[in-house]
């Protein structure tokens, strides 16, 4: 049995509390994984304390040699590769090709930060007197407190953490209590790629007590977020009043709509991937399809044979295509969503049960569910499952699958299968989302773009791409006078 432990204070430490919680295999939970500390408030006391040390440190390391740091993080990253999948698959539960890819999505975002580092652009503008320079640029902020969700155990943790750090700031990480495993070799690579080591603190434990201690922590500015609308609304009024700068990435409830002119054979294999996928555990995640009536009934017949193929088991397994979901609370929650739809009217047309087959028995498995005739406005057809359960809802035409889309008050990702590009435009253009895809499906965002959504999915900012780069610093603006007069700006000019 290994006890695993916090990084605070550039040491690995047991919890003050001395309470440890388990992490086991989803896919099968006679594996233990280890016990991980339940950390208390002053583990976060310590770590913050010990993060103002490592920021006063980082920030004056010049910022191209923090992207140094990184490109050698991505060096480990690629070398590490195989073993980070698998930990990863064996902790939440996703097939091995998934895991990979967040793997490659963490190397990527890594090579990206570096080198932003030689980039962090400001401007030098004209000032509108002589003798005189004006000019922006960007400082790092202070400590950031980063809470991260199961889902993507490394690659959300970077989207967050190489930014940060890039921009001079340091960082308290909690990582979801599902995934410990990953965020504690995730920092094992930070230390041994250099970071120094008070500029990442590493404390794990329940969301209500350490999540809930960095958030409310005066001395942490910047908090990123990804997880449930409930929880972000709790981080977002926590950190309005205290005046925090703050990322959120909460729910999705994300539509593939396909019209009558599309490759039938394409749009099944884009919603079998963005639904079932993850076990439909993404914020991304298809959980809509919107069918033009002209095709529904070929396209439900043809996507419930495929669906019904599909492969459940151990991730791990060569072969598997859906694994388990990530605990018994979320199998029991789509339970729930299938009773919901059920008593809505809606058709059950595959799935909608836990496998008999025995082989599965210990794990958290769900078969992949349809849902047809799924009404507009429906519980099941409105609230984020993160399962893998699919509503299909049958429209008469582009117009009214466009207001289907946006009839919910998500707005992460959208997807529309057509060859008509007028059509295609009208939904990049008129789709409510942060991100839509043509001919593609609601998941595989890629690293070097901004990530986020609109209307509830999140509060406007992205990560990913150059925009996060934002987000993590402060813009300061610079004014030399080289006149050796008192000019006064507005007045002795005009
Ligand atoms: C998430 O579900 O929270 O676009 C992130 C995707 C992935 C990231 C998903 N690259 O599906």
């Amino acid at each position: 049995m290994t006890d695993f432990k916090n990084f605070i204070a550039g040491e690995w430490v047991a919890p003050s509390t001395n309470a440890y919680f388990e992490n086991r295999n989803p896919a099968d939970t006679r594996d233990l994984i280890g016990r991980f500390p339940a950390s208390g408030v002053d583990d976060v006391e310590r770590a913050v304390a010990s993060a103002q040390r490592g920021f006063d440190l980082w920030k004056r390391t010049p910022a191209p040699a923090r992207g140094d740091v990184l490109r050698r993080v991505g060096d480990i990253m690629v070398t590490r590769k195989e073993e980070l999948a698998d930990l990863m698959t064996r902790e939440m539960g996703k097939p091995l090709a998934e895991t990979r890819g967040d793997v490659q999505e963490g190397i990527d975002t890594a090579y990206y930060a570096a080198t932003e580092g030689r980039r962090l652009f400001g401007h030098t503008v004209p000032s509108e007197l002589k003798n005189k320079w004006a000019m922006s640029y960007r400082r790092p902020i202070g400590v950031t407190g980063l809470i991260t969700p199961f889902n993507f155990p490394l690659a959300i943790p970077t989207w967050k953490m190489f930014p940060a750090l890039v921009c001079g700031n340091s960082v308290v990480f909690k990582p979801s209590e599902d995934v410990p495993h990953t965020g504690h070799v995730f920092v094992e690579i930070l230390l041994e790629a250099g970071l120094p080591p008070e500029v990442i603190q590493l404390v794990h434990g329940m969301g209500e007590v350490v999540g809930k201690a960095i958030v409310e922590h005066a001395q942490v500015p910047v908090l990123s977020f990804t997880g449930s609308t409930d929880t972000g609304s709790f981080v977002g009024e926590t950190a309005g009043r205290m005046h925090k700068r703050l990322s959120l990435e909460m729910g999705g409830k994300n539509a593939q709509i396909v019209l009558n002119d599309a490759d039938l054979e394409l749009a099944v294999d884009g919603v079998l991937w963005g639904a079932f996928g993850t076990t439909g555990q993404r914020c991304t995640a298809t959980s809509r399809l919107i069918l033009q009536e002209g095709i529904h009934d070929r396209f439900v017949a043809r996507l419930v044979e495929r669906a019904r193929a599909l492969r459940l088991g151990d991730g791990r397994v060569a072969g598997t295509d859906v694994g388990p979901l990530v605990h018994e609370a979320s199998r029991e929650k789509v339970e729930k969503y299938v009773a919901i739809g059920r008593s809505e009217g809606a058709e059950l047309a595959c799935g909608g049960s836990r496998p008999t087959d025995a082989s599965l028995a210990h794990g958290f498995f769900f078969e992949p569910t349809i849902f047809t005739g799924v009404k507009a406005g429906s519980r099941l057809e409105q609230e984020e499952i993160f399962g893998p359960v699919l509503s299909v809802i049958k429209v008469a035409d582009a117009d009214e699958a466009f207001a289907v889309n946006n009839g919910v008050k998500y707005g992460l990702s959208s997807s529309v299968y057509t060859r008509d590009v007028t059509v295609a435009f009208r939904a990049l253009q008129d789709l409510d989302n942060g991100i839509t895809y043509v001919n593609a499906p609601t998941i595989g965002a890629e690293a070097h773009l901004p990530f986020g959504g609109v209307k509830q999915t999140g509060n406007g900012h992205r990560e990913g791409g150059w925009e996060v780069y934002e987000f993590y610093s402060e813009t300061k603006v610079g004014y030399v006078d080289f006149s050796g007069a008192l000019q006064r700006a507005q007045i002795d000019n005009y």
